[in-house]
């Protein structure tokens, strides 16, 4: 784990999109991402724009919104840019190159015209990198999974360690890693941890959660990706307040 700021890491990024998230981060004072996981247009704009100021990133599942349409990603950015956060939409992209082109770019959500950054699986192998690097001229950013944080995943110290080296190979294009910990010392990788929550350790479903302190302490996590954390609390905002001055302070003092 390294004890860089981020803007130092900014530095040793050949990533453009993790260079401006790694800025963004110290500028805005937070490294909060939150899970959107909501079924709605209206609620998902509602908490982009109640709980935007908080937040470096907002994570969508584009495809669960029942009432899904283009004007809602145009709404979207309008709010990031207003807010000043990233959009991450968590497609967890799963396929060979020629595939993932496709539904990156095209179909009904048309994710590379909104979304600055998103996720894959390395199980493919690269071709699955080059399909969504070549995919769009437009400034993207893409991280790895590395590990899940959910209970009996597969995904083991080995494949951790080739989703590392494949990420490599890219270093333009992809900023990090979705996981639990670490999984180098080098600056250049972002490390987005999702499972977070202070009181509770398991959902009925296979989920798994730790702490902010935890995961950035301890483990070495830089953002701190929090959904029904935030988004079942009866005071979303104040909820949302509290994880991003505590993953904040963790940070610090891991960097101190
Ligand atoms: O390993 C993972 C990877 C991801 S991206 N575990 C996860 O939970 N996620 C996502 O993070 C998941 O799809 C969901 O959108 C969010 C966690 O939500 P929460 O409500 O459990 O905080």
């Amino acid at each position: 784990m390294t004890t860089l700021s981020y803007t130092e890491r900014a530095k040793h990024s050949a990533s453009p999109m993790a260079k401006q998230l790694l800025q963004l981060m110290d500028a805005k004072k937070t490294n909060l991402a939150l899970s959107a996981d909501v079924t709605s247009a209206q609620q998902l704009l509602a908490l982009a724009d109640q709980l935007g100021a908080e937040i470096c990133l907002l994570k969508t599942h584009i495809d669960i919104v029942d009432d899904f349409s283009l004007e809602l990603t145009q709404e979207l950015r309008r709010l990031a840019d207003r807010h000043q956060f990233l959009l991450f939409e968590d497609r967890k992209f799963a396929d060979i190159g020629q595939t993932v082109k496709h539904q990156y770019a095209g179909g009904i959500y048309r994710i590379a015209d909104w979304a600055d950054m998103i996720n894959a699986h390395s199980l493919p192998g690269p071709g699955i990198i080059q399909g969504l690097a070549g995919a769009t001229t437009l400034e993207r950013g893409l991280i790895l999974i590395a590990e899940m944080s959910s209970a009996g995943h597969l995904m083991n110290a080995d494949y951790m360690q080739q989703t590392l080296k494949m990420a490599a190979a890219f270093p333009e294009f992809v900023m990090g890693f979705i996981t639990q910990h670490a999984l180098s010392a080098d600056p250049q990788w972002i490390n987005f941890t999702p499972g977070i929550k202070h009181a509770g350790r398991h959902d009925d479903l296979g989920q798994q959660y730790t702490t902010p302190e935890q995961a950035i302490i301890k483990q070495g996590s830089d953002v701190v990706i929090v959904g029904r954390g935030i988004i079942s609390a009866a005071d979303p905002l104040a909820e949302a307040r509290y994880y991003r001055e505590e993953a904040w302070r963790c940070y610090q003092e891991r960097i101190k």
